[in-house]
């Protein structure tokens, strides 16, 4: 193991969701916590959503950073940051299937001990298919990943079933319970409900989201101070 890696055994399990632009990152987090599909997304920055989840039949705090393509620079904070991966492409685009690939080499050499999955997206639009499933499943199996093609859009029982089995594992892979949703946060990241958010990026119209514990807006600064403080855990 790594020295950048840390063996987390209590407080929230933390999962950062990568992938190229418009692959479904903000669609699929949000369909796992709210069970809904949003057409389109606030896509300029990273989304941190804390919330309590049932993971293999118990009550769990979980954080799921939602990444922005756009941030990308900085990806080297949520490779640390985080203690398992959702790796996104979308089936449509083979670029993004590279830049998966790149972020599984990149995985593989600085977090060799982390949990990850890769997922591939858009399933729906299997007549613009650009990436094979064998040639990724192969990938996956390759860097020891878990792997599952879908469709966020289509399939709200896909999108849970997936992830669930995902925590599932990830936090069987503590080898113990956790403890509390507190988590080490930087003091100046902003705060919002996320029907607040979900609301002003759906439309006023819609009906509002689940509730969730918490959605936290990271700019660039703040996300450097939340990988701070979660190396002083
Ligand atoms: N056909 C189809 N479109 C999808 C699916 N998932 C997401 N989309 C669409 O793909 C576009 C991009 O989705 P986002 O969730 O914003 O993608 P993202 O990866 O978060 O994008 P960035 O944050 O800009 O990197 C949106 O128009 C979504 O509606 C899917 O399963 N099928
Ligand atoms: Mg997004």
């Amino acid at each position: 193991m790594r020295a950048e890696e840390r063996v987390t055994t209590s407080g929230p399990l933390r999962v950062a969701v990568l992938g190229g632009t418009e692959v479904g990152k903000s669609a699929l987090t949000v369909r796992y916590l709210t069970k809904r599909y949003i057409g389109e997304y606030r896509s300029d920055t990273d989304m941190l959503y804390r919330c309590v989840l049932q993971v293999d039949g118990a009550p769990q705090p979980v954080e799921i950073m939602d990444t922005s393509a756009s941030c990308q620079a900085a990806s080297h904070a949520h490779l640390q940051w985080a203690e398992a991966f959702v790796v996104v492409y979308a089936i449509n685009n083979k670029q993004s299937y590279s830049q998966a690939a790149n972020t599984l080499q990149e995985l593989n050499e600085r977090r060799p001990s982390a949990s990850v999955l890769v997922l591939g997206n858009k399933s729906d639009l299997g007549h613009l298919r650009e990436v094979e499933e064998v040639e990724a499943r192969t990938l996956a199996l390759n860097h020891s990943a878990r792997f599952s093609e879908l469709s966020t859009a289509e399939s709200c029982e896909d999108v849970t079933d997936t992830l669930d089995s995902f925590l599932k594992e990830v936090k069987s892979q503590r080898g113990v319970a956790t403890g509390n949703c507190s988590g080490n946060v930087s003091p100046k990241q902003r705060k919002m409900s996320v029907t607040r958010m979900l609301g002003s990026l759906i439309g006023r119209h819609s009906p509002p989201p689940q509730p969730i514990t918490e959605l936290i807006v990271l700019d660039k600064e703040e996300r450097t101070k939340l990988v701070r403080s979660s190396r002083q855990i």
